[in-house]
């Protein structure tokens, strides 16, 4: 067993990140749409959580195709959200409260209204040109290539200025940066330092897998399918990847005390240890998508899958390297609706048992916001109600496609990240004290009762538990480090696992289902303490626990 003595310890592992998508945590200004100000008027709030870092979806100055993952300008505020000033005094605030500050960093493209795009693009010999990826129209039509947001899933666009096409794996004003060029490469370590140099903590690196690509654009091999894995296989996860990492570990990395998150690169067992093992000197963690992506259609995936690629994540990464720990962010929709039920019966205990679940595992935790209160889907059925380009582009993308259109709502009604990105709710008042004005995207009708101020005084709301988890595992550094073994791994409703660090034993049951469930375990008798239960009674007989729906308990021995 591991001592406490020899653990590679570091603040990023054991602290818990609430990730804030700025547009909808609180507006200021009154045009609907979140600010700067907002999150600086919320901090105490952020403190009160618990939370040791925050990680804050772009601010940069954007025209907003993707909301502020199209970059025009890397060294400026967005003006919706706010100032430098703003920015410095948000920074100020939170390390007032020993919060870290983590900034996203959308590199593999830019806005085409980046200054490098607009020079890029205006002839064939501008000294930007090799900034971006170009194909010369003399030389025919380039071999196909996947776009996510593209109304035809064509990643390259005809540019008659320069009678040539610019590749874009994103939106088509979202055009791919070319890190062949060192010159490109260089102007990314600079912009890191510039935010470093303020004083930010840490990095998360966007759709990173896809910086390094084999730049020839050959044809893809006979087979070849648009499906998520293919595309990370052969779009990105290029052969200069750990190159450009490496470099970038030297020339900033290292020299701050910062880490920095891919996503994307790594989104396999052994991508993810080339990247984060200690001995790699090249990034501190990365995020994998096969959680999220088991639920990537209109059924839900089953626990013994859940558990299989949880179980398999968590101890691959026992002893070397480091991953991240999420269920949500602004890319899917709200947590609830994938793993728990959004039944009024059952939705807070489903919440706090998928609050509990990240909190007590290895990776450091990801909260995204409004996930401390329970919030869920917005449930939109009409595709005009979506704001998302991804919504609506899938959605025409479909439609000249000849797919069944209502089965593609229904998707979306599950699944689209407009469901993870409404107002946070603060309160039962008009727009959910989230502004004063109609907010960009609508407030959840529950925001009546799902709200702050609500679950603030109540000692039972999904915010209480979710505090009382984050404190728990501040003070315990067992379910940081310590071992992971999963419990009866085929039962069908409860994943159950122990966590163990030197004389420290901790048994997680956690009920994954609407009907009671029951587990027998040996020696459950010698359980010493319950430290966290979200229903107010636990049923132990012999040895035997009986589970309510959803329930999550936390024993210790
Ligand atoms: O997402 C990139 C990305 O690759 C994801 O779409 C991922 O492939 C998918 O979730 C897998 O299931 C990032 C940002 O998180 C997203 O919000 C941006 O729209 C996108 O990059 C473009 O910058």
């Amino acid at each position: 067993m591991k001592d406490i003595n020899v653990l590679n310890r570091a603040w990023w592992k054991e602290g818990v990140i609430y990730q804030i998508y700025p547009r909808s945590f609180k507006d200021t200004t009154g045009n609907g749409i979140g600010d700067l100000q907002g999150i600086i008027q919320k901090l105490d709030y952020i403190a009160s959580l618990g939370v040791t870092m925050v990680w804050l979806n772009p601010i940069y100055e954007s025209p907003n195709d993707d909301n502020g993952y199209d970059i025009s300008d890397y060294r400026a505020i967005m003006s919706e959200f706010g100032t430098m000033e703003d920015f410095s005094e948000l920074l100020e605030g939170l390390h007032e409260r020993n919060i870290k500050f983590i900034m996203d960093v959308v590199v593999n493209h830019s806005s085409d209204e980046h200054e490098w795009f607009k020079q890029s693009r205006s002839s064939r010999d501008n000294p930007y040109r090799d900034y971006y990826h170009w194909w010369p129209a003399e030389k025919g039509k380039p071999n196909h290539r996947w776009s996510f947001f593209d109304e035809n899933s064509d990643a390259w666009k005809y540019d008659a200025q320069t009678n040539a096409y610019y590749l874009h794996y994103f939106s088509q004003k979202q055009p791919d940066l070319n890190w062949e060029n060192p010159k490109v490469r260089q102007e990314v370590y600079n912009i890191m330092k510039f935010w470093a140099d303020k004083g930010v903590d840490g990095f998360r690196l966007d759709a990173f897998q896809f910086v390094s690509k084999d730049i020839e654009f050959p044809p893809f091999p006979e087979g070849y399918d648009d499906n998520i894995p293919s595309v990370i296989k052969y779009h990105g996860m290029g052969p200069h990847i750990h190159h450009y990492l490496r470099e970038m570990y030297n020339e900033v990395l290292s020299k701050y005390d910062v880490f920095a998150v891919s996503e994307g690169a790594g989104s396999t067992l052994d991508d993810a240890h080339s990247i984060v093992d200690e001995d790699r000197n090249e990034l501190q963690m990365v995020y994998h998508f096969e959680g999220t992506d088991l639920v990537s259609s209109l059924d839900k995936c089953t626990l013994k899958d859940f558990k299989a690629s949880f179980t398999k994540w968590e101890t691959s990464f026992e002893n070397k390297g480091w991953i991240s720990m999420y269920l949500s962010n602004h890319d899917q929709s709200r947590v609830v609706n994938r793993f728990g039920s959004d039944n009024p019966k059952f939705k807070d205990y489903s919440a706090k048992m998928l609050n509990t679940f990240i909190l007590s595992m290895r990776g450091t935790p990801y909260a995204y916001y409004g996930d401390e209160l329970g919030m869920t889907n917005i449930g939109f059925t009409e595709i005009e109600q979506y704001k998302d380009i991804a919504a609506i582009n899938g959605y025409k993308k479909a439609a000249s496609d000849g797919e069944n259109l209502n089965q593609y709502l229904k998707k979306l009604n599950l699944l689209s990240r407009d469901n993870g990105r409404t107002p946070m709710q603060w309160d039962a008042s008009n727009h959910a004290g989230f502004s004063k004005e109609t907010p960009w995207l609508p407030v959840h009708e529950n925001h009546t009762t799902v709200n702050v101020a609500n679950q603030e005084v109540d000692q039972n709301s999904v915010l209480h538990h979710f505090k009382k988890m984050v404190a728990l595992r501040k003070d315990n550094l067992v379910f940081v480090y310590g071992k992971y073994k999963i419990i009866q791994k085929e039962h069908p409703t409860v994943y159950a696992y122990s966590r163990t660090l030197d004389k420290q034993k901790m048994i997680i049951l956690l009920n994954f289902s609407e009907t009671v469930s029951s587990i027998n375990l040996l020696n459950l008798v010698q359980c010493k303490e319950v430290l966290i239960n979200n229903y107010d009674h636990l049923t132990i007989e012999k040895n035997t626990a009986t589970l309510q729906p959803y329930q999550a308990v936390i024993l210790k021995f």
